[in-house]
C-alpha cells in the first residue's frame, strides 16, 4: 500500500519504515513531513495509521454546543468571540437560559452537551455547579463535556479553590470530561504575542495532568496558521504526546485552523487546504499514543473535513447545532448538520459511519 519506491525518491524511506513498523517519529521526522511537497505521500502514511487503528470506521456524535457567555478577561488577539464586560456584544446566560437551550432540543437524541465560555470576571463558582447539575437533571443519559483547562484554572483562581477541588466539585455536579480548547499553541514566543494573560502551555498541560489523575479524560487542541512556525507546531505535538505517555488521559486531538475575521490579527494570510491537510496528517503521525484525531468541520469546512478523513482523521465531530467561536471569526461552514447528512458525508468519503458518545463508545440505536 505504501509504495516504498515513492518514499525512497522523496528521501522518506526511513519514516515510511517507522510508520509501517508502528515506530515513533521524532520532531525532525515531523519537520521532514511538513517540508515534503508530496501531500499524498504524507497523507497516505497518516491514512495507514488511521486505518490500522480504526479500520474503515469514521466516528460522529449527536451533540449540542452551548456557549454560556463570551465575557472574557483574557482578550486573546486570535479570538473573535470574547468580549470585555460592558461591551455591546458581550452576553452571559443565566443558568435558566442555559437550561432552556437544553430543553429546546430535548426531542433530539443528543448524547453529548459541549459547554464552554470565556473567563468571566465575576460569575460565582456556584453558577457552574448549578448549570451542570441542571443539565444533568434534564438530560441524564447525555455526557457533559464542559470547560477548557483555561476556564478550570480561572474558576480556581477566582474562587480561591484548588484545581483539584474545582474538578472534584464539577464532577459531582455532572461533568464527564473536558474539551480540548485553550491549548492554542504552547510556544511561549507566540503566546506572548497572542495571549499573554492566558495560562501558559506548561500550566495547560499541568491542569490536564491533574484532570487525568482524577480519572477525568480530556481532549487536546492546537490552534495553527497564525504566527507559529511548523517547528512550534511540532513542539506542541511532542508536548501533548509526552503527557499522554504519562497519563493516557487524552482521547482526541483536534488541530484547529485559525479563522482570521474580526480578530486582532485579521490581516494575516488564511491557511490553505494543503496546510490544513498536512497538519492533520502530521498530527496523526506524531501522536502515536492518541486514539483519535478530529476533522472539526466547523473550522475546516464540511468539504475539507470530508477529505481529511483520508489524511489521518477518524472523527467528524457532530451535529453541533449552534456554533459561535469559529463563526464569529468568519468560519465558512454551516451551523449544524443533521445525522443523515453526517452519515452521507462519511459514506460518500468511503467510510462506515459510527455514532459515538464523548468517550468514543459506540451508541447503538433501535432501528
Ligand atoms: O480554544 C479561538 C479556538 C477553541 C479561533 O474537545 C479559534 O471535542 C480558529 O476547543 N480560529 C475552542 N480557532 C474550540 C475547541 C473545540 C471544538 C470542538 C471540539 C472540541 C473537543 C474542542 O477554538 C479555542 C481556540 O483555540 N479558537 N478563536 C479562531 N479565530
Amino acid at each position: 500500500m505504501l509504495d516504498s519506491e515513492i518514499y525512497r525518491k522523496l528521501g522518506l524511506a526511513d519514516i515510511r519504515e517507522k510508520v509501517a513498523d508502528g515506530g515513533r517519529l521524532s520532531l525532525e521526522d515531523g519537520q521532514r513531513l511538513f517540508d515534503c511537497p508530496d501531500i499524498l505521500a504524507v497523507g497516505s502514511l497518516a491514512h495507514h495509521v488511521r486505518t490500522r487503528l480504526h479500520g474503515n470506521a469514521a466516528f460522529y456524535v449527536l451533540n449540542q454546543h452551548i456557549n454560556y457567555s463570551n465575557v472574557c478577561v483574557n482578550g486573546c488577539r486570535f479570538c473573535a468571540f470574547g468580549r470585555k464586560k460592558g461591551d455591546p456584544l458581550a452576553f452571559q446566560m443565566s443558568v435558566e437560559e442555559v437550561l432552556d437551550k437544553v430543553r429546546s432540543r430535548l426531542g433530539e437524541p443528543i448524547t453529548e452537551i459541549h459547554i464552554v465560555g470565556g473567563c468571566h470576571p465575576d460569575l460565582p463558582f456556584s453558577y457552574y455547579e448549578e448549570m451542570l447539575a441542571g443539565v444533568r437533571a434534564l438530560r441524564p443519559s447525555a455526557r457533559i463535556k464542559a470547560f477548557t483547562a483555561v476556564e478550570i484554572a480561572h474558576f480556581a483562581r477566582l474562587g480561591g479553590l484548588s484545581v483539584r477541588e474545582v474538578l472534584v466539585r464539577l464532577r459531582a455536579s455532572g461533568l464527564d470530561m473536558l474539551p480540548g480548547g485553550g491549548a492554542e499553541i504552547f510556544s511561549p514566543r507566540v503566546r506572548q504575542l497572542l495571549c499573554p494573560t492566558k495560562i501558559s502551555g506548561p500550566e495547560w498541560l499541568e491542569l490536564s495532568r491533574q484532570a487525568h489523575g482524577l480519572g477525568i479524560q480530556t481532549n487536546a487542541t492546537m490552534l495553527f496558521g497564525h504566527l507559529e512556525t511548523t517547528r512550534e507546531r511540532l513542539e506542541h505535538l511532542v508536548a501533548v504526546r509526552e503527557l499522554q505517555d504519562e497519563t493516557r488521559g487524552f482521547i482526541c486531538f483536534i488541530p484547529l485552523p485559525f479563522q482570521t475575521a474580526n480578530t486582532g490579527i485579521s490581516d494575516i494570510e488564511p491557511t490553505t487546504g494543503i496546510d490544513e491537510l498536512k497538519t492533520l496528517a502530521v498530527s496523526r503521525l506524531m501522536l502515536d499514543n492518541f486514539p483519535h484525531v478530529k476533522a472539526y468541520w466547523i473550522m475546516l469546512t464540511v468539504k475539507l473535513a470530508q477529505v481529511a478523513l483520508h489524511f489521518g482523521a477518524d472523527d467528524f465531530d457532530g451535529t453541533v447545532m449552534e456554533e459561535r467561536i469559529g463563526h464569529m471569526a468568519g468560519a465558512q461552514s454551516e451551523q449544524a448538520l443533521t445525522r443523515s447528512r453526517l452519515e452521507r458525508i462519511i459514506v460518500e468519503a468511503g467510510f462506515e459511519p459510527v455514532e459515538r458518545n464523548c468517550f468514543f463508545e459506540p451508541v447503538s440505536r433501535n432501528p
